[in-house]
């Protein structure tokens, strides 16, 4: 797809393909390494148990029980723990194209995670806007790439977006508070509608971090592996603390010391904070 093509269908959608696709070696390597580490107590001792709130370069991992006695992983910030994820959150191919989509000088990575679904009962992602979790960011232009490490269908956990929706604000308060899995019929008079995102394995999808997303469970046999990386803009800015009202003082992305830079390249990227 020509850049301009994407970046047309990322406005109006809020999500759209990538045009790349990771070789199968470096995929592989990546599913070996999810299992190394949600099997090395040492490496999870490490990470803070609450991955949705840890800063920067911090690992966390959480573990979520389901039915058959297997469980749902969320690892935040594997990158800092394997050389194979980090090379993929820094693959220039998939930073330049975020640099489209973000419409941005330079872009970095704000948190990675992966989301690792056991066969069988692995459980369904609720429906959520990343960035109205990122309540210290002074804007919500943050676009998240995800990674297929297995196939992604209908019956193995795909994502599932709702086209327009990165266009009708913040809107936590009717997503996070249904009973149910579903999504409204209608949101402020516009027309919702929910599309699944079947991926083959290496494929990489992006979507904004407005737009209403959420995810199947796994009813497969096989485990299924997403790499979800998201990036932001260098001139967004970070409150250096909660409650601070002052936005022209919090400093930009470009000057925070702690974000990787993935955009413009410049030489090769080293390891932040290896643990
Ligand atoms: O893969 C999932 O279950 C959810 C992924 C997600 O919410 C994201 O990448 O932002
Ligand atoms: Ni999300």
């Amino acid at each position: 797809m020509l850049a301009t093509e994407r970046v047309r269908r990322f406005a109006e959608d809020g999500f759209v393909m990538s045009d790349v696709r990771l070789d199968m070696t470096v995929v592989r390597r990546a599913e070996a390494e999810s299992q190394r580490i949600i099997g090395d107590q040492e490496t999870l001792a490490r990470c803070a148990p609450e991955p949705t709130l840890t800063p920067y370069g911090v690992p966390g991992a959480k573990r979520m029980f389901v039915a058959s006695g297997a469980y749902n992983w969320k690892i935040s910030n594997i990158r800092v723990l394997s050389d194979v994820f980090w090379a993929i959150a820094t693959d220039a191919r998939i930073a330049e194209e975020a640099a489209d989509l973000l419409r941005a000088e330079s872009v970095f990575i704000w948190k990675d995670q992966l989301i690792y679904k056991p066969p069988c009962e692995g459980s369904p992602t609720g429906w959520h806007q990343d960035s109205h979790y990122w309540r210290t960011l002074s804007d919500h232009n943050q676009v998240t790439a995800w990674i297929a490490l297995n196939d992604a269908t209908v019956r193995s956990g795909c994502l599932q977006m709702v086209p327009g929706s990165h266009r009708w604000g913040n809107q936590a308060r009717v997503l996070l508070h249904r009973k149910d899995e579903s999504v409204p019929d209608e949101c402020d008079g516009h027309p919702v509608t929910v599309r699944d995102i079947c991926m083959g394995v290496g494929e990489i999808h992006f979507h904004h971090g407005m737009t209403w997303h959420g995810a199947r469970g796994n009813a497969s046999v096989e485990p299924l592996g997403g790499f979800a990386v998201h990036f932001l803009g260098g001139d967004t800015r970070i409150s250096p603390q909660n409650g601070e009202i002052s936005v022209d003082k919090w400093p930009r992305v470009a000057d925070h010391a702690d974000l990787t830079r993935v955009w413009p390249r410049s030489g090769s990227l080293s390891f932040q904070t290896r643990q």
